[in-house]
């Protein structure tokens, strides 16, 4: 039985407009789980996977396979409040449109009543909210992704809440059969009202558009909840790391999309003696502690993490996440019933069934899986999960780490010359793109901090918001900005990446705690080369290159207008005056 007056009265306003067949309160239970997964088994949006226990695998619409940034609206109630790196429509005329969408669309469906809460149980800092879906495919992943039903429920009591709204757009006529991955790509919109702290999302069953726990709560809404409140919703995972004296701090790292966060938060170090746990690989919560130190928390209970490229080498702890009790999507199929993708072997099948369904040969020209091919899982299945991963209070942070993907210019590793300096250093970070969203892959976008599709408000707010948190007492964390991505004349990769990750890692750890020299440079403090194998090309300099940066951040920069931050203006002032 729903008490909350506010969850009542909005699911019979949302059973009115979506027009639903029945109504199911989803309580958490693994008896109302398995009832679920059995929907889908029968419906062939899962196919049961015979070689991993309790594993399922689907096929999305080939439309509809990643986030779509086009489609993504952040409807605050001034235009200028989302800036000009989001899409913005009047709030009331997109309303409109999407209650006209939201018309009758769940007919001859379910709908789904789903309570959960976003962060460990017990802590303060988490928050409550509640999805609203006709896919039962949306719960299930939830259900790895949120701690879902009663237990949200409670926490909520009488109070209000974060209101998700989700159809996958296609209404079933009487005797209508329906498709394994229902969605309707055509209409797909994914509107958040941040002042109303509500996400309505139509016409997309792919995770990032579906789960709107996600991407759209906890960071579009969580940012601008958090720039009310004082804290800060990051796109960011959360790690520990353990010295080989014992020693242990935390970090978050912000990455674009699909740029190796799972990696890294999983990392499998190469230096004797290191030891990384993982608390996040996505998201990180973060408030500042009475103790005047930054505190985070995983908003998040799992992963949903790229398939493509997961191997024993890239990351073994991630694929004994998923060796049972997962969900698998747009990944190929074996003979034998298992999974497989690109890199998780070094030689493929010689038969598979492609994430389209149809035949693959090593000989075909097509890839088996897609490349933003996901895997969904429990967080309580990875034999790294920190243990402080439920810790109320969270975990605090040593070290902030910012990076981006790029062939050439940004060097491997660097510390930034202060907080302002730090904030420079997010705020210009520039990436290529990858599958993680529909579009071009492999084009230098401006992504600062790893949040441009994921921050809910104007993006200079944010930059200045970022610089709003030093304070004299507080204990700012060190900021550094790594690029594992640079590429040699031949286009091959320069640094190893992954276990040898922690090379960098130890730097930063050595700079936190005032034992190693480093080279002050306009671009931050920098390594010596000779410390890293093949540092002179990891660590090269080159003053045309660095000129075009300058340029192309002045020319974004201007995008920002009047609301751009003046330390910022002169953050690049002082490396145009080392550059030019
Ligand atoms: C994700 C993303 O799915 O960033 O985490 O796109
Ligand atoms: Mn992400």
């Amino acid at each position: 039985m729903i008490q909350n007056e506010y969850l009542q009265k909005w699911i019979e306003e949302m059973r009115t407009l979506c027009q639903p067949d029945s109504v199911q309160i989803i309580t958490g239970t693994d008896e109302e789980n398995q009832q679920l997964i059995q929907k889908l088994v029968d419906k062939k949006t899962f196919i049961p996977l015979k070689k991993r226990q309790n594993s399922y695998l689907a096929r999305s619409n080939v439309d509809d396979v990643a986030r779509v940034e086009d489609r993504t609206f952040i409807c605050s109630n001034i235009k200028d409040d989302a800036g000009p790196t989001n899409n913005w429509a009047p709030p009331d005329e997109m309303r409109k449109k999407m209650e006209g969408l939201f018309k009758g669309s769940m007919r001859g469906r379910t709908m789904y009543v789903v309570p959960y809460c976003m962060g460990p149980l017990k802590s303060p800092w988490s928050r409550v909210a509640c999805t609203i879906t006709d896919s039962a495919y949306v719960v299930v992943n939830m259900r790895m992704m949120t701690r879902i039903g009663d237990p949200a429920l409670q926490m909520l009591g009488n109070n209000d809440f974060v209101k998700c709204l989700h159809s996958v757009g296609k209404p079933l006529e009487k005797g209508q059969q329906d498709s394994t991955w229902p969605c309707n790509p055509k209409d797909t919109y994914i509107v958040h009202f941040p002042e109303k702290k509500e996400v309505w999302s139509f016409g997309s069953g792919y995770g990032g558009n579906a789960l709107l726990n996600k991407k759209c709560f906890a960071l579009r809404l969580a940012t601008s909840m958090g720039r009310k409140e004082g804290w800060m919703a990051e796109h960011m995972l959360i790690i520990g790391v353990t010295n080989p004296q014992g020693e242990k701090k935390y970090f978050t790292g912000a990455f674009p999309s699909a740029c190796g966060k799972t990696n890294l938060a999983m990392l499998t170090p190469t230096l004797p003696g290191w030891k990384v746990e993982c608390v996040g690989d996505d998201i990180a919560w973060m408030h500042w502690g009475d103790d005047g130190r930054l505190w985070a928390i995983n908003p998040e209970a799992g992963f949903f993490g790229v398939a493509s490229g997961t191997s024993p080498k890239t990351n073994i702890n991630a694929l004994k996440t998923i060796e049972k009790n997962a969900f698998f999507a747009n990944v190929a199929l074996t003979e034998d019933g298992d999974v497989w993708w690109e890199g998780l072997t070094d030689v493929p099948p010689k038969h598979l069934i492609d994430w389209k369904g149809k035949d693959w040969t090593p000989e075909s020209k097509e890839k088996a899986a897609h490349p933003n091919s996901r895997f969904t899982v429990s967080a309580k299945q990875c034999p790294v999960l920190d243990p402080n991963f439920e810790a109320p209070q969270g975990v605090p942070i040593s070290g902030i780490i910012f990076g981006g993907r790029r062939s050439t210019t940004v060097p491997l590793l660097r510390q930034a010359l202060s907080w302002q300096h730090g904030v420079f250093l997010g705020a210009g970070t520039s990436s290529e793109t990858t599958a993680a969203a529909k579009g071009a892959v492999g084009e230098l976008r401006h992504d600062p901090f790893s949040m441009l599709p994921f921050c809910g408000y104007n993006m200079a707010d944010y930059f200045a918001f970022w610089l709003q948190q030093e304070k004299p007492e507080r204990k700012m964390p060190p900021i550094f900005f790594v690029n594992w991505f640079l590429k040699d004349k031949d286009g091959k990769f320069i640094w190893p990446g992954f276990g040898d990750n922690i090379q960098a890692i130890k730097w930063m750890w050595d700079r936190i705690d005032n034992k190693k020299e480093a080279e002050k440079t306009a671009l931050g403090f920098l390594p010596k080369k000779e410390e890293f194998p093949r540092g002179d090309e990891l660590f090269a300099i080159r003053k045309e290159e660095w000129q075009k940066e300058c340029d192309d951040l002045q020319n974004y920069f201007k995008t920002f207008g009047q609301k751009m931050p003046k330390e910022l203006w002169d953050e690049l002032g002082k490396l145009k005056v080392a550059f030019f």
